[in-house]
Parts: structure tokens; C-alpha cells; sequence
């Protein structure tokens, strides 16, 4: 069986908790965690393993100051790509993030500076994006005369809607602060993202396993089926996790009166 020790890596860093409390971290800071083809085959590889290897849930962080600058520019200027080769390059980041999207095991995206172009793509492929002040978020591929190829068509339209995504797309719009959080590009707003991203992880790993590989796969699985299949979809998953014996305690402790209410706190 595969462990932590196996991966070889140049460009990430990956460890795991006794809670199965797993870090993922972008390590190219000097070329601001920008994605080379080298680091989307290192997303592959950690991806594809970690859900089997006990991760209960995945604090996806970055070195430096900023998040991830996107693809990488130089590499694909030196590259001269055909559109075949490039094809293929944006086949291998599909293979990437949605991994982490379907993947089961909930990513939350502790935040900084740039998220922009292919950054944002990785960020969207997490299940939940924490920022800060310093956290921006931009899709400059127009001004770099190139197109979207990690999946933000699919993603950053689901998070901010066509029109807001075109306009950032057209104009080179950035969103920060309160205005990022209320276009959904980010679901926190706080000081210490990755102490929150932290909490998160660790709540979400309370929850049974087969609860969040449901929560952290089926919703977006369903998103692409019609509603009639996708209802579906949800019945049978929902016969399969509703019915789990991990949740047979909870279920008892709530019938005996000893399980917390679902109140906010005062
Ligand atoms: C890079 C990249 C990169 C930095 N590819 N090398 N993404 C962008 O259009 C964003 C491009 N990056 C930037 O606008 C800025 O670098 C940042 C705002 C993110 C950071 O600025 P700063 O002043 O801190 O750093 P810098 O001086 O610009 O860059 C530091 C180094 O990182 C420098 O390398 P060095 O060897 O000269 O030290 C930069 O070349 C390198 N670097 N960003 C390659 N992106 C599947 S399609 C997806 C399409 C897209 O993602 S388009 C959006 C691309």
C-alpha cells in the first residue's frame, strides 16, 4: 500500500496527521506556485492516492505569498505548443483537479495574494475557499491573448455566473475582500485562512467518511445529470449513506435526547 513516503515530488509538499488531517502544499514560491507540467503530473499523482490513503479531509495551502499565479507562462512560451500538445496539456489538469473535485474527501483552499487564471481553476476544484485580506482573484487570459484550460468554464461560471465570469475574462477584473465572498468566489473572509482551513478540515473529518465522499463527490456528479437522473443519483446514495452503521450512534444519541440541537450559537 502506498504511503506518504513514496511520492516523489519537486514541487509539492504533502503530510498527513494521525486524524488523517492531510497538508498539501503548493513549494514553488520563487516562480509564485505558478503550474508547470510538472506540478499538475505531481496534483495527479498526490490526488489519486491520498483518498485511499486515509486522508479525512485536505488543507490545500501554498508557499510564499501568493496562492498560484497559473499556468506557467514561460514554460509555455518556451514550449511553442501546438494545439495538440496543448490539448493534451489541459487533458492532464482536467485529470488534476478533477481528482480533487471528485475525489471524496473534502479540499478546503487556504488562500493569499494572486489567485488568478489556472490558480483559480486549482482553487475551484476545492470544495470550500477560505482568503484574506491579501487574497485577489482574476482570470487574465485575455490579456494574455490565451483562453481559460483548467476547467474554469466549467467551475468559475459554477462560483460567480456567465456574465461576471465573461467580464472578468473581457476586462481583467479583479475581486477582493467582502466584494470576493459576495460574487462566491470565496466562502471565508478571515485573518489566518489556513488556521481556518484547519478547523474546517478537522470538523469535516468528525463526519462519518462515507458521509463526505457523498457530500464531496455526489453533489457534483449530480450537477451534470439531468434533474430527473440526478434525483435519481441522490436516492441511491442516499439509501446507501442514510443507512450506514456510522451514523447509527449519532441517530441514537439524537433519539435519546443526548445529541447536540442545530441551534446557532447565542
Ligand atoms: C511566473 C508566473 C507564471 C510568476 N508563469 N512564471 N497568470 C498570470 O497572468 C499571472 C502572472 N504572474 C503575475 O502577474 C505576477 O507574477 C504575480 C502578480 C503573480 C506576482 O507578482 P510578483 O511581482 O510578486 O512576482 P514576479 O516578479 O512577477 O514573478 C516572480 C517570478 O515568478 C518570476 O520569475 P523569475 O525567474 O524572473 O524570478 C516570474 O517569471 C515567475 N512567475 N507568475 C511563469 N504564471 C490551463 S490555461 C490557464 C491559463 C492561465 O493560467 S492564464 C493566467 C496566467
Amino acid at each position: 500500500k502506498k504511503s506518504i513516503d513514496d511520492f516523489v515530488l519537486e514541487n509539492i509538499t504533502v503530510a498527513m496527521d494521525e486524524a488523517g488531517i492531510t497538508t498539501v502544499t503548493l513549494n514553488r514560491p520563487t516562480k509564485r506556485n505558478a503550474l508547470n507540467a510538472e506540478t499538475i503530473e505531481e496534483l495527479i499523482e498526490v490526488f489519486s492516492h491520498l483518498p485511499r490513503m486515509g486522508a479525512r479531509a485536505i488543507v490545500l495551502r501554498a508557499e510564499g505569498d501568493h496562492f498560484c499565479a497559473g499556468l506557467d507562462l514561460v514554460e509555455h512560451h518556451v514550449e511553442d505548443r501546438r494545439p495538440e500538445d496543448f490539448m493534451h496539456v489541459c487533458l492532464r489538469w482536467h485529470e488534476a483537479f478533477n481528482k480533487m473535485e471528485y475525489g471524496g474527501v473534502p479540499i478546503i483552499a487556504a488562500l493569499k495574494g494572486a489567485v488568478v487564471g489556472g490558480g483559480l481553476e486549482l482553487a475551484s476544484s476545492a470544495h470550500i475557499r477560505v482568503a484574506d485580506q491579501s487574497t485577489y482573484f482574476a482570470l487574465p487570459e485575455g490579456q494574455r491573448g490565451l483562453f481559460t484550460g483548467g476547467g474554469a468554464t466549467i467551475r468559475v461560471a459554477d462560483l460567480v455566473g456567465k456574465s461576471r465570469m465573461i467580464d472578468m475574462m473581457l476586462t481583467g477584473r479583479i475581486y477582493k475582500d467582502d466584494e470576493a465572498i459576495s460574487v462566491g468566489l470565496a466562502q471565508y473572509l478571515v485573518e489566518d485562512p489556513e488556521a481556518k482551513a484547519y478547523e474546517i478540515a478537522r470538523a469535516a473529518a468528525e463526519n462519518p467518511p462515507l458521509s463526505n465522499f457523498a457530500i464531496c463527490s455526489a453533489i457534483s456528479h449530480m450537477q451534470n445529470m439531468s434533474a430527473l437522473d440526478a434525483a435519481y443519483a441522490e436516492s441511491v446514495v442516499a439509501g446507501i449513506v442514510n443507512t450506514q452503521p456510522a451514523s447509527r450512534d449519532r441517530l441514537e444519541a439524537f433519539a435519546n435526547k443526548t445529541a447536540a440541537r442545530v441551534k446557532p450559537k447565542d
